[in-house]
């Protein structure tokens, strides 16, 4: 998948004067050219992109580690971030939940735009969105937060996921993966965050309204002509869902894979057929995105190749 200059300029925050310069001044990335002269940029292109990016934000001079190679790159970018992205993740967090505890909603708002603009996809969801619900989810439990406080941290989160959604809405394309949830499910962020985390590898996503049972459910994917069928699961107890997965993937269409995703399915080994994935963690969710056909890869009799 090629991806032109504005697109990247999107996906790395970095602005398309800034791409240009880099290429030019310090040979960081070399895009090949379409028909009409204009740069177009490979996913390994991006990912450096991204990777001196964070690490000039770090604070290294651009032109200290503008040649380095692919692979001196990672070490460097695992070495900074596993100093510096744990104390400003942590740091972000702590700081977020004083200004919840402390009725100061705008202070938390303007922390976690923050967040999600000074830090990649997969650290704001990862190490701060969820870890923070988390949080917000044992306070709670143990008196130490009130409800209107915990409806002020959803409601700041949600607008930020949406926000940032939206900001991708531009830049993705091809295959469409729809995100729902099952019918009386209120845990709908996972499906922002899901949403928010596929968008941000140029796939295209969309979250339909609330669907009153499972025929409704099967009726807007098939009629979305999405690739894939993507459910969060937040409230269950022990596999309870099961029945209401194997209800839906007799009604949708084999060539809709179902995947299963959210808190509830954390930890749990359901038995499901095949052409239902369950996905644990953000990192198997990448994964799964490479095998949607026409993103990169399929799978062939449980061997992935490449598709097309
Ligand atoms: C906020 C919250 C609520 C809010 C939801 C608001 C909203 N707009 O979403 C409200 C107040 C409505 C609520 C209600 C309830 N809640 Co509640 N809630 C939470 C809380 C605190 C945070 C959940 C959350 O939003 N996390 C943030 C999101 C982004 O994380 P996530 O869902 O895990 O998603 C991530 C991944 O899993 C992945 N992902 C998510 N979905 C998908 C889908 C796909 C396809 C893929 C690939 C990936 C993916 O992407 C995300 C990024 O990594 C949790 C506490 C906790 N420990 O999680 C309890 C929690 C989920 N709630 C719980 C319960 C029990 C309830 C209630 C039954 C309480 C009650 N007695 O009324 C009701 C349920 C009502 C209903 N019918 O659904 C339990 C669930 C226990 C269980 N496993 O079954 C939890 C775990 C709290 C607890 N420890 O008891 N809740």
């Amino acid at each position: 998948m090629f991806r032109s200059i504005g697109a990247v300029s999107r996906l790395t925050g970095l602005s398309p004067h800034t791409l240009r310069a880099w290429e030019r001044r310090y040979s960081a990335v070399a895009p090949s050219r379409n028909q009409q002269g204009q740069r177009i940029y490979s996913a390994r292109d991006i990912e450096r992109l991204q990777i001196l990016s964070s690490l000039v934000l770090s604070g290294y001079a651009i032109g200290s580690i503008a040649t380095l190679s692919g692979k001196s790159l990672k070490t460097l970018r695992d070495q900074d971030s596993a100093i510096y992205s744990k104390i400003r993740t942590l740091d972000f967090r702590k700081r977020i939940m004083e200004g919840i505890h402390g009725n100061r909603a705008a202070e938390s708002a303007a922390l976690l735009h923050a967040a999600a603009s000074c830090l990649s996809t997969y650290d704001f969801l990862a190490k701060i969105v969820v870890p923070l619900m988390r949080d917000v989810g044992t306070a709670w439990q143990k008196g130490n937060l009130h409800f209107c406080q915990e409806h002020v941290i959803t409601r700041l989160i949600t607008r930020v996921l949406r926000f940032n959604c939206q900001i991708l809405e531009r830049v993705v394309s091809g295959p469409n993966v729809l995100l729902t949830t099952l019918p009386d499910e209120q845990h709908v962020m996972g499906t922002l965050a899901a949403s928010y985390f596929i968008r941000s590898h140029g796939v295209r996503t969309c979250i339909p309204g609330e669907s009153r049972n499972m025929p409704e459910i099967a009726a807007v994917a098939e009629r979305s002509g999405c690739s894939v069928l993507g459910l969060s699961i937040g409230n269950a107890k022990a596999t309870e869902f099961v029945p209401s997965i194997l209800e839906l993937r007799a009604l949708v269409p084999e060539s809709i894979p179902i995947w299963i995703g959210g808190t509830g399915i954390v930890g749990r080994k359901p038995k499901l057929p095949s052409n239902v994935v369950p996905i644990h963690s953000l990192k198997s969710l990448s994964r799964s995105i490479e095998l949607i056909p026409a993103v990169g890869l399929t799978l062939d009799g449980g061997k992935v190749r490449k598709s097309g």
